[in-house]
């Protein structure tokens, strides 16, 4: 991840953004509550197959939405039923996957001077893409002004070197690649999901056109003016344990909001370009075949109406295959029958 992917990473992101610039003053952000560290999770049937997921069944549903051009054409697609995660996968589900395999993430890595040439010596360190909140914005507005690459920031160190999750097994696991995500969801003999399984279980049952434009109520995102201004009026200021917020019909937590979450599609600039993957398929290896670009669904804590309404079941947004972010985690699924 060199400087050219770094600025390209900054630059996916500039564009992505409705522009709300004018007027910007410093701010400073206000904390309203002492941190919360874990929500309990309604129990589930003991007889239930598969532990910590929940069932989506099949249908067709309106795949899309309106308010970005990625989002569209919206189209007709029909997806099987599968198991989802109900929740993100936390801290303490990954640290499980690491402690029986050894393995060591993407961020953890040395950079592979081959693939990423003419790197820094910065930007040769392992390491993650961090959020970093401004007291203010300058100029145009660039987007290296709140996201820094830091040295050091991993999945055990998602905020950099100093910060831990002691504590924080019930986060969200982020600053994990497609890689990573891919390696944990075959340990666990799942996969990652397509996008058109991820939308439709969003939509928890609508089969028409996305419903859910305004900013979720009941959800993890950002309220103020972002990224300067953060009144935390949903209870949290950055990432929430997960399953704080109540599920969705299908009983799946923080789809909205919190961590975004990886798919195991590539990325492409609208959906007439048509999907990577066709939704119920299983992906022979799990490497994207395109630019090294994945779709990222469900927006995360940094999502604000001024900047990036991607709160939204339909939303979508590109994200480099190779490269952690401190906002960024996954679920998986399950092709397995029914209840
Ligand atoms: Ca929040
Ligand atoms: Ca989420």
């Amino acid at each position: 991840m060199n400087k050219r992917r770094l600025a390209l990473f900054a630059a996916l992101l500039a564009l992505l953004a409705v522009a709300a610039w004018m007027g910007l003053g410093a701010q400073t952000s206000r904390h309203t509550k002492a941190e919360r560290l874990q929500c309990a999770l309604p129990a589930q049937d003991a007889t239930a197959p598969h532990p910590g997921m929940a069932w989506v069944p099949g249908g067709s549903f309106a795949f899309g939405d309106t308010v970005y051009p990625e989002e569209q054409p919206v189209h007709p697609t029909r997806v099987a039923g599968f198991w989802m995660d109900r929740t993100e996968v936390t801290n303490a589900e990954f640290a499980e996957f690491v402690k029986a395999t050894a393995y060591v993430t993407v961020a953890e890595r040395a950079v592979d001077t081959r693939l990423h040439p003419g790197l820094s010596a910065e930007m040769r360190l392992p390491g993650a893409v961090v959020f970093v909140m401004p007291n203010d914005v300058k100029g145009t507005g660039s987007v290296t002004q709140w996201w820094r690459y830091i040295p050091g920031a991993n999945w055990r160190h998602p905020g950099g070197p100093d910060t831990r999750i002691d504590g924080r097994g019930a986060f969200p696991v982020v600053t994990v690649t497609f890689e990573d995500a891919s390696a944990y969801a075959k340990w666990k003999g799942h996969q990652l999901p397509s996008e058109a399984q991820w939308e439709w279980a969003a939509r928890a049952g609508n089969t028409g056109a996305a419903a859910d434009h305004d900013q979720p109520k009941d959800a993890n995102t950002w309220q103020g003016l972002f990224p300067v201004a953060n009144s935390a009026e949903d209870g949290f200021v950055g990432l929430a344990p997960a399953g704080c917020y109540p599920p969705n019909a299908w009983g799946l937590f923080d789809m909205m909001g919190n961590a975004w979450e990886l798919t195991r599609d590539a990325y492409t600039s609208t959906h007439a370009d048509g999907e990577a993957t066709t939704p119920d398929q299983v992906p022979p290896d799990l490497r994207p075949r395109s630019n090294g670009q994945l779709v990222i669904k469900g927006g995360s804590f940094l999502c604000a109406p001024n900047y990036c309404m991607r709160y939204r079941s339909g939303a979508r947004q590109p994200q480099d295959d190779d490269l952690g972010a401190s906002h960024l985690g996954f679920r998986t699924v399950l092709l397995a029958p029914g209840p």
